[in-house]
């Protein structure tokens, strides 16, 4: 076998039957460097059996909006077309998988499940209810981590430095070139002529159709590589020098496409490994793209409480909890920061730019989360507003970088104590006066407040 044994997770053990294999697309949507399908075709290939890959599409998700779902469809759309020249018919599904894919599976007496890895707490329960449903093998097979993230820790690491030492140890193991997908020679479409209306798909979703889709950059593999092109061949060379720079573009900018499988971390990270370009760059890429991405799978898989205060450490929480009644200068509620009014430029900006564009400078990140905390009532309340707003804007919210991230900030998850102060305890503090000695502030908050809420900047 060529797909590493510990990728691989059986969530059903049954007898392989006669029948298709069928992969369950849900974390990693694409076709090209997918663990996933790989294993898939090499166990129909075995059982010379034709291969089909199902997506299902949830009516909602947490919180996301069109301009998620929107580009996540039409990286769906492209997708499909390619799969076809592979042999591979793609059907789409409406509804939740443990409720349409029992129904599906016998329809088409398909012999073995697969499905990709996601430690997220709903996309979970949707894969145990469904092992509970199938009569046939169901194998989740890690295509979204470098190392897995089940094989490289049977606990929640503590920070990134537990983590890294066990991912250097396994990454020459895993960071591996990814065979070919073949053209699959075992080929029975169930239904020719099949079609999908995208379209009306997309109108029959119950979300929030009002925060709009971006068009600076194009949903689906083929947009992913063009943006990892432009990258590798502009920007890396600066990453390190420029990438904590908010009035720079320093930062890769692929973490859309990361977020919804459209490329694979991998395949980016063997890029690296072979450019020539500057060693600190590279070293810098490699530390955010594994071992912090990798970090936040592992927080979410074994944190059941990742996006709530229960979620952080003994000491983040009595900390905070030292400073619950601190007197805050400044509270704002949910609606007034939503809308950037508050009295700080660089954090309207920052959440302009996130409204407007979909993608929050990472820097920003970090300011605009504690900000939260320290202009909101509670804690609790500023998970719970930050959460909100970085899934209902961000692109690549909803995933477990951003309940890691936001984890950092406000809870000091993954970090160290700092010296006490005021609502913080001893979470790290970020100030205004820190962000305008580091970077070139009024270019960053020109640039972003000089579009309204809604309306779309060049990047
Ligand atoms: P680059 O700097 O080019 O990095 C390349 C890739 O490395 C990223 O795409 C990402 O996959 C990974 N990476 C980089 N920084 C981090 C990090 N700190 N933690 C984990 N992985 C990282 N990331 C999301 O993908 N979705 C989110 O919703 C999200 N929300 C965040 C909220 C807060 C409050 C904070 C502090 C961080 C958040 N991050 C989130 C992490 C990080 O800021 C983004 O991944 C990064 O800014 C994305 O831009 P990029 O792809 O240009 O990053
Ligand atoms: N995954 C699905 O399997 N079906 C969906 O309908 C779906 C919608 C969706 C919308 C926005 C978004 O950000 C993610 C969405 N996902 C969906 C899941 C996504 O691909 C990721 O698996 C998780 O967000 C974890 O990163």
């Amino acid at each position: 076998m060529s797909i590493h044994k510990g990728r691989v997770f059986s969530l059903k053990e049954a007898e392989p039957a006669s029948g298709p294999v069928i992969y369950w697309m849900q974390r990693d949507q694409r076709v090209t460097d997918n663990w996933a399908l790989l294993y898939a075709q090499e166990r129909a290939l075995e059982m010379q059996e034709p291969l089909i890959v199902v997506f299902c599409l949830v009516p909602r998700f947490i919180g996301a909006t069109i301009r998620q779902y929107g580009f996540m469809i039409k990286g769906l759309s492209t997708m499909s077309k390619k799969l076809a020249r592979y042999n591979i018919p793609f059907r789409f599904l409406d509804g939740l998988p443990q409720d349409v894919l029992p129904r599906f599976l016998l329809e088409n007496g398909a012999g073995m499940l697969v499905t990709d890895f996601n430690p997220l707490r709903m996309p979970m329960d949707w894969r145990f209810r469904l092992a509970d449903r199938v009569d046939i093998p169901f194998y989740e097979v890690d295509a979204h981590n470098i190392v897995p993230c089940r094989y490289v820790s049977d606990k929640p690491e503590y920070a990134a430095f537990t983590l890294r030492k066990k991912i250097e140890n396994l990454l020459p193991e895993f960071l591996t070139n990814f065979p070919l997908l073949v053209k699959h020679p075992y080929y029975d479409d169930p239904e020719p002529g099949y079609k999908i209306d995208w379209p009306k798909i997309t109108r029959t979703l119950q979300i929030d159709f009002s925060v709009p889709e971006v068009d600076w950059l194009t949903p689906g593999e083929a947009g992913a590589c063009s943006a990892l092109a432009d990258f590798l061949g502009e920007r890396l060379t600066n990453y390190e020098p420029q990438r904590n720079f908010p009035d720079k573009n320093g930062q890769s900018g692929l973490s859309p496409y990361l977020h919804f499988g459209q490329l694979s971390a991998q395949r980016l990270a063997l890029w690296i490994q072979e450019a020539d370009d500057s060693a600190e760059s590279k070293k810098a890429l490699m530390e955010e793209l594994i071992v912090r991405r990798e970090l936040a799978d592992n927080f979410c898989l074994y944190n059941p409480y990742y996006e709530k205060f229960n979620g952080f450490q003994p000491w983040a929480q009595k900390t905070l909890n030292d400073h619950r009644d601190d007197v805050r200068e400044y509270i704002y509620t949910q609606e007034q920061l939503e809308e950037g009014r508050t009295h700080d430029p660089l954090w309207n900006a920052a959440q302009h730019e996130m409204v407007a564009t979909g993608k929050m400078h990472g820097f920003m990140r970090m300011y605009w989360a504690k900000k939260i905390l320290e202009w909101t009532q509670s804690p609790e309340e500023a998970m719970e507003i930050a959460i909100y707003l970085n899934d209902r804007y961000e692109l690549d919210g909803r995933d477990p970088n951003g309940y890691a991230g936001i984890a950092w900030s406000i809870g000091g998850t993954h970090d160290r104590p700092w010296g006490e102060r005021k609502i913080f305890g001893m979470i790290r503090y970020m100030n205004f006066q820190g962000c305008k000695r580091k970077f070139d502030v009024e270019t960053y908050i020109k640039r972003n407040s000089a579009v309204d809420l809604f309306t779309k900047v060049e990047l």
